[in-house]
Order: structure tokens, then sequence, then C-alpha cells
């Protein structure tokens, strides 16, 4: 029992289970998975797939020789494990190139060579089948509002993922772009800081349709802001390309805690909007295991993702087959409207309807709405005890 499958499609990326425990204030404390090794362990474990960042891979400064070498070995660890790469992304931040940003750098030999070197990217994802292309701008923004425009900013990315698509489109590459936003960390303040932000920029591109986003549990939350309700509205708008799943305590830096190891409620209310709703896109986690662990801790970490994921699943099934709690849901979604003609649709008729509407607003403001019974109930079963 909740032993992970392909199906379930649960995918870690290299930089993930890498990682190898350091920090801004301390060493590495054990070797990370390189790629191959990161293969084998995560097929072991029975997820679906792996992805990467460009220099996850092949370091930076790799020759062409070089890169064909290890491209090769990994693919070859792919093939002897059944291994997909669905997703690939590109490091526009690690190199001191992009101290000041990369799309939004005001300098444009930077803003050139983040795209030439994202479209390699894209080169090196397609030659393995990855469908989906992340972009992650962590070092879009500033310290410093004097020196960036932050109008010019957001024409400069428009700009830059305009440019993406057409050379998707030029190379047939069918690949849908997802934009992950984070409010701040490593810079101090991050344009486009949240997954509304980024829904709003999308529908300014020359392509909407091909972009979409990459919403993160630890990125909302930095943001105080709810992330059901950030992932619910990109479902809604059908622009939940993908999603990065972790855990973080409310405002803070950076953590990529394991899975539903801080906010189970909200982690539960998650799950239930990706199964209730059907998402099909991959499920990938974008945690590392605690600076505290060895190389069996990353191997716990990474169950300990797929199996919680796998427990509020079951707990989701549990809730929607409560009959008490369905009763509740549909007593509080059952009220009626006695008014002809008025559907919530302007028309000449609805709206004669609307303003002859006599409402009994006593009546209605005193009635209890049981959402303290509704809540315990959830709470039970996420306990245990129902
Ligand atoms: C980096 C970041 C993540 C992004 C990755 C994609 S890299 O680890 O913290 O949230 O998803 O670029
Ligand atoms: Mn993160
Ligand atoms: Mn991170
Ligand atoms: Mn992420």
């Amino acid at each position: 029992k909740f032993i992970p499958v392909k199906e379930d499609r649960f995918t870690f990326g290299l930089w993930t289970v890498g990682n190898p425990g350091r920090d801004p204030f301390g060493l590495p404390v054990r070797d990370g998975f390189s790629p191959v090794e990161a293969v084998h362990m995560l097929a072991e474990l029975g997820a679906y797939g792996v992805n990467f960042h460009d220099n996850d891979l092949v370091p930076i400064d790799a020759t062409p020789v070089e890169k064909q070498r290890i491209v090769s070995g990994f693919r070859c660890a792919l093939e002897q494990t059944g291994l997909k790469v669905p997703m690939v992304t590109v490091s526009l931040f690690t190199d001191p190139i992009f101290k000041d940003g990369a799309f939004t750098s005001n300098d444009p030999r930077v803003r050139a060579y983040a795209l030439q070197k994202t479209i390699e990217s894209m080169d090196l994802g397609a030659e393995l089948g990855a469908e989906v292309f992340v972009l992650w701008g962590g070092r879009e923004g500033s310290e410093v509002d004097a020196g960036k425009n932050a109008v010019e900013a957001m024409k400069r990315y428009r700009e830059a993922l305009n440019y993406l698509c057409e050379y998707n489109l030029s190379q047939k590459y069918g690949y849908k772009f997802a934009l992950e936003a984070k409010p701040n960390e490593p810079r101090a303040d991050i344009y486009l800081p949240t997954t509304g932000a980024m829904l709003g920029m999308i529908a300014t591109l020359d392509y909407p349709d091909m972009v979409g986003v990459n919403p993160e549990v630890a990125h909302e939350r930095m943001a105080g802001l709810n992330f059901y309700h950030a992932v619910a509205q990109a479902l809604e708008a059908g622009k939940l390309f993908h999603i990065d799943l972790n855990d973080q305590k409310m405002s803070r830096f950076d953590q990529d805690l394991r899975f539903g190891s801080d906010g189970i409620k909200e982690a539960f209310f998650l799950v239930k909007l990706l199964e209730d709703y059907q998402y099909t896109g991959m499920k990938h986690f974008d945690a590392h295991a605690l600076r505290t662990e060895d190389r069996q801790g990353v191997i716990e970490f990474a169950k300990g993702c797929m199996r919680t994921y796998l427990i509020l699943k079951e707990k989701v099934a549990q809730f929607n087959a409560d009959q008490e709690i369905q009763a509740l849901i549909a007593e509080m979604n059952g009220k009626k409207l006695e008014l002809p003609d008025f559907d919530f649709k302007f028309s000449p008729e609805s709206l004669k309807a609307l303003q002859s509407y006599q409402v009994d607003r006593t009546a209605i403001g005193a009635e209890g709405i049981p959402y303290e019974r509704l809540d315990q109930l959830t709470c039970e079963i996420l306990f245990g005890v129902r």
C-alpha cells in the first residue's frame, strides 16, 4: 500500500536528489546522487521521470565532445530503467553573468546569452523527449530599483518569451512553457512574484496558448498566499502545465521541505484539487532532503514525498465518500433562489427580474453555515480517527 507506480506520474529534479546539503552558511554534507545514480535510484522507487537544468547534467564549460559523452551515458540509464524526462529547464541564475538578471538584464549581451543558453537547453530536452519547458527567473529582479526600470523589465521578459515561443514553433518541438514564480530569494525582489502575476503576463504574449505556469508550494507560501487557491486559478484557466510540490513554513527563506511535511491540511486540499479535477500533468517534487541526512536519508526523503501524496490521495477518497461530510457540503451548496427569469447572465429579462428581487436580508444573514463541524470532520480524517 502507498507504493508509487509509473501511472502516478511522480518526478524529481536532478538538483533535488543531487543536492549535497549545501546552504548559504554551510558546506556540503553528503555526496548528492549523480545524474546516472539518480535515474537508477528514482526508477527503483517507482518514480515516472526525472527533470533537469542544462547544467545539472552538462557542466556549463563542457566541450561538445564531453557533452555528447555525458548525454549518451544519461540516455543509456534512461533506456535501462524506462525513466522519462518529461520536463527540462535552464539555469539562468547560477553563473555570475546572470547576477543582475537574464532576460531582464540591462545588458543586451547578457540577454542574448540567456536566449542562446535557453534554446540550447530546449534542443537538449527535445532530444530526450521533454514536453514541458520550465522557466524560473530566479535572478530576474532587483535590490536597487534606481538601476533597473521595472517597466522595461516587463517588456524584456515578454520579448524573450515571444522569442522562445517562435523558436519552439520553428523547430516544431511542441513544448509547453511553464513559468514559475517566486517572490524573493535569491533577489531581494523577483519580478512577477506570484502565479497570478505570471498568468497576467501570459495573457499579453504573442502565443498565450503555448505558455502556462509551474506553481510551487513553497514560493506561494513565502509570499503568505494560499497555494491551493493559486493552483485552482491556474487550473481553471487551463494553465496548470506543471507543478512543484514541496513544503515550506510561512514567510521564510526558501525551505524546499519534503512534500506534506509542514502544512498537512493545505497539502490535503491541494491533492484533492489535483485528483478531483483529474490533473494529468507531472507531479514534480522540487524539494530536497534535510541537511542532517546522508544518502540513505535522501532515499527516505524521496520515498516520503511520494508516499505522503498517496496517503493524502486515499484521505481524499475517504473525504469524498464520507456521508456526513458530503451532507454538510450538499447543504451549503443546496440553497435555492426563487427568482424566475434570473440566471446570473445579463439580459433585459434577467435585469428586470433582478430589479424586482425581494430579498429577506435579515433572515439570510442570520442563517448559520456549519463550517466548524465540516472543518473538524476534515481534521479528524487527517488525524486518522474517522
Ligand atoms: C531552483 C528553484 C526551483 C526551481 C528550479 C527550476 S531551480 O532550485 O529553487 O524552485 O523550480 O529552475
Ligand atoms: Mn523552492
Ligand atoms: Mn529551491
Ligand atoms: Mn521549483
